[in-house]
């Protein structure tokens, strides 16, 4: 297969300000009868018009109402060619589509008896013939037409311009969409679907309809949703300054999608498992889930579809800056601390790994095989934390000025990273030439410190020295401009001033390889606490020096730096514990570190939700990362030894917190903060061993009031198999097993458990009747939960989980490639763990490779995973 490079990029040839499109549909077989208006750019070499297709069966094409004699064009691997057109002119070309068969779940298909569609990335080419390329920006007329009965609901995106009825019972709809846009954003939905409906009212005025169509035994798990859509509508208006520009804004719930939603000018596609929740049915994360979705895909709006990507390698100016938009969302909604904690957890648990391996690449690409491989956590949760630290330099009101001018400046029109940091320039002043190496250079920067103490001259000396490990093709790594933000404690636990005017906190910027800061009026050697806020997306090596750590877990008031004085604690002993299983040597707490745990508990003055995060060690997987080997069984052991010993030495205290945060409702940060401590203790409690524990956990499943304490007992007891667990399973199946995206989480907790036979149990609940390889929920449930959370079972050492993933990717790649490709992500940290597992990983990819007919997509990801 052959690569895209960023360097090849050339402006279309062709503009398509209009398109028409009418679609007679079937399931069986659609017709499309798309109408372009097409225009050559003046000057431009390329006269051809290039339209890319696939899995189209092509019936007719006319130019200016007359057919095209097949001299003039050629139907390629790719697509369709046309020669000889007039400068300007009318392109009708009619093809015929397949929704039933598409099981790729990209173009136009089927879910649950509803049409949907899934244009993003290049999905619009499975429906027709097309310039589908995000450059290119066209009005949209959508007719649609079908049976009355089956597909009572039509809908397109824009605004709906007229409906009627046909004959033998067929109907249609007309929907205009007055704003250019890409193809990629183009959206068709038929289907017997209830609505929920509520209104809008902007800041100027207008009155918008908003509808969430769902299937009907739905519809009492939509008002969260709609709410939380009514808040990001505010909110973006207050926050960014932006406002909805139709008369209507739809949301609809399919139950078969690739990732978690879409965000269709107007007509904006979920997977049902973002939007439905009741708190029967939904745990709080689920609902913060939810929120955060509805807030992200609304935030495209201005973010991706007013002012969108120029090409795929920009992918991250759209992405980037709508996650940093959320993550901004859901911080004023919450605690901003513990949203920017796990904001970090995320960033640090899934981009460094991404980051350190074969797949590592830049937040602006340089080149692709299949662009959906390329919708990464470095795209994503990299790219926002490039849009936070823009923000940082800048200050938050020179930074809305930019943003305000970027919007301004480039509406309706596809534009570059590029433009996106000229604007934030212009608009501050500020010279970003140097910050922009953050969008081409890969790997997560590494930042040494040094530290002196003059105590004569009064001044404290602060050494930042940066370097950036090699990564796939970059053997090079240049300076970044990395904004750095520090206090400085004195002994009594008071700030020192340390920035200008006596600022008790300054962003230093580092911008070359080494750089020493003097802070001058300190009298004291002071404890430093650096990168507070967690200022840039870098690793810090330091001495993290126990009584420094126990000093700011207890001092600190910036909540990430506080929390990761916790961690860091943690982590030393954690890894140490590693090397103590290792070598058989008994695994002993530092009493420092369970006096800090223990205060922490008891510290009435920290919001239970900083708690909460503070008391959760770090994952395992992040553990594993911390070793030059992976070390499976250590890391596991080491972890639950540490939960086992803090819940028998907290015991008490932990039973008094669980106790007084019982029958805590509400969904405020304080709610939400207390049912999550009251989890967690009944987690450590239950690691403790103690067998009150497990009544008590039992308990907690049978009065559970809604599905966050249902999960919170089941994760408390999946640690240990045993009877109390298999009776709650059993019951759990029984009451859910006709509610899919709840049974997900049965299936994803069994596939996730540590137990012995995990590999028999994951293929036990693939034939569970509930379970399908068709629906990529149900794969994530059993598949994903099993490949990248239950590192015990999927690396055993025997290889036969690997084995069986690589036949499984396989028979998956041919029902849905993208998430095959996914799915084989599992192989590509291969080379961080011992020979043996070496071996049967590559094995696999090997084996996945050997397969001829194997996709582009997972040949990406298996040929760069084995390098
Ligand atoms: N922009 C959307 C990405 C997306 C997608 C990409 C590839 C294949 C299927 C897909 N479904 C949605 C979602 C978002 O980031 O907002
Ligand atoms: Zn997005």
């Amino acid at each position: 297969p052959k690569s895209t490079h960023l360097t090849d990029y050339t402006s279309p040839a062709w503009r398509v300000p209009k398109v028409s499109l009418c679609f007679e549909l079937e399931p069986e077989e659609t017709r499309v009868t798309a109408m372009l208006c097409v225009e050559h750019v003046d000057g431009h070499p390329q006269r051809d018009l290039v339209l890319f297709g696939e899995e189209l069966v092509l019936e007719s094409l006319s130019q200016n109402g007359e057919p095209l004699d097949s001299q003039y064009y050629e139907l390629t691997k790719d697509g369709l060619v046309i020669r000889d057109l007039d400068e300007s002119c009318e392109l009708e070309i009619v093809t015929r589509i397949h929704p039933k068969r598409n099981t790729a779940l990209s173009g136009l298909y089927i879910s649950e008896g509803h049409f949907c569609t899934q244009c993003e990335a290049e999905g619009f080419r499975r429906i027709t013939y097309f310039p589908d390329r995000p450059d290119v920006l066209s009005v949209y007329d959508v007719r649609i037409e079908a049976d009355e009965k089956r597909y009572p609901v039509l809908l397109s995106n824009g605004n709906p311009v007229a409906q009627g009825e046909l004959d033998n019972g067929r109907h249609f709809a007309h929907w205009h969409d007055p704003f250019p846009k890409p193809s990629y954003l183009f959206a068709l939905v038929a289907g017997d679907l209830a609505c929920h409906s509520d209104q809008f009212v902007t800041a100027s005025g207008r009155t918008v309809d908003l509808r969430l169509y769902v299937q009907a035994h739905n519809l009492d798990q939509c008002s969260f949703a709609m709410q939380a859509l009514k808040k990001s509508m505010r909110w973006d208006e207050q926050a960014f300054g932006r406002e909805y520009d139709l008369d209507i804004f739809m949301i609809v719930a399919v139950d078969d999608f690739n990732m978690g939603a879409m965000e269709n000018k107007g007509l904006n596609i979920f997977n049902s498992k973002c939007v439905l929740a009741s708190p029967q049915t939904a745990t709080d994360d689920d609902f913060i889930m939810i929120e955060s979705i509805i807030a992200h895909e609304y935030f495209h709006n201005w973010s991706g579809n007013r002012v969108t990507c120029r090409d795929w390698f920009q992918l991250s100016l759209k992405e980037g800056l709508t996650v940093f938009r959320d993550q901004e969302f859901t911080a004023d909604q919450t605690l901003p601390g513990v949203k920017r904690i796990q904001d970090v957890q995320r960033l640090r648990n899934l981009q460094f790994p991404e980051d350190a391996g074969p797949m590592s690449h830049p937040v602006r690409p340089q080149s692709y095989l299949e662009i959906n491989n390329f919708y990464t956590m470095t795209i994503y949760e990299k790219g926002a934390e490039v849009v936070r630290m823009l923000q940082t330099l800048l200050g938050a009101s020179l930074f809305r000025r930019g943003l305000d001018l970027y919007f301004d400046r480039h509406d309706g029109q596809a534009v570059t990273t590029d433009d996106f940091v000229k604007a934030l320039e212009d608009a501050s002043g500020r010279d970003l030439s140097l910050f922009r190496r953050w969008y081409d250079q890969a790997g997560t920067p590494v930042l040494e410190i040094q530290e002196g103490f003059d105590d004569s001259a009064s001044e404290y000396h602060l050494s930042l020295r940066q370097h950036c490990p090699s990564t796939p093709g970059q053997d090079v790594k240049m300076p970044l401009h990395i904004p750095v933000s520090v206090a400085l404690f004195a002994a009594s636990g008071e700030k020192i001033p340390c920035g200008a005017d006596a600022a008790i906190e300054t962003t230093l910027e580092l911008t070359e390889q080494q750089q020493t800061f003097v802070f001058k009026d300190v009298h004291e050697p002071p404890v430093l606490s650096l990168l507070r806020g967690f200022s840039a997306p870098v690793i810090v090596r330091d001495q993290h020096r126990p009584e420094t750590l126990a000093f700011l877990m207890q001092h600190e008031d910036d909540a990430f730096s506080r929390w990761e004085a916790g961690q860091r604690f943690a982590l030393n002993i954690l890894l140490a514990w590693v090397a103590d299983c290792q070598n058989d040597r008994q695994l002993l707490l530092d009493p420092r570190f369970s006096q800090a745990f223990a205060a922490l508990l008891k510290d009435a003055q920290s919001h239970p939700a900083l708690v909460a995060e503070t008391m959760t060690l770090p994952s395992e997987s992040y553990l594993g990362d911390q070793l030059s080997t992976i070390d499976v069984e250590a890391v596991h052991m080491a972890r639950c030894t540490l939960m086992q010993q803090l819940g028998q030495q907290c015991f008490s205290t932990m039973v008094e917190i669980y106790e007084k945060t019982q029958g805590i409702a509400g969904f405020d940060a304080l709610a939400l903060g207390q049912r999550r401590l009251h989890n967690l203790c009944l987690t450590y409690l239950c690691a403790s061993g103690e067998s009150e524990a497990q009544d008590r956990a039992l308990q907690h499943y049978h009065h559970a009031p809604d599905m966050t304490h249902t999960m919170g007992a089941l994760r408390a007891l999946i640690a240990q198999p045993g009877e109390v667990i298999h009776q709650c399973l059993g019951d759990f199946e029984q009451r859910w097993k006709d509610q899919p995206l709840v049974l997900d989480k049965w299936f994803s907790l069994q596939a996730m458990a540590p137990w012995p036979d995990s590999l028999e149990r994951v293929q036990d609940l693939m034939r569970h009747p509930g379970f399908s390889l068709r629906n990529p929920n149900r794969v994530r449930a059993v598949l994903g939960s099993f490949t990248m959370a239950n590192p015990l079972g999927f690396h055993a050492i025997d290889g036969q989980a690997y084995a069986f993933m690589a036949e499984l990717i396989l028979e998956l790649d041919a029902i849905n490639p993208q998430i095959a490709a996914r799915l084989a992500g599992c192989f590509s940290r291969w080379r961080r763990f011992d020979a043996v597992r070496q071996n049967g990983q590559q094995q696999a990819l090997q084996r996945i490779l050997a397969q001829p007919s194997v996709s582009r997509d997972l040949y990406e990801i298996a040929s760069r995973s084995l390098g």
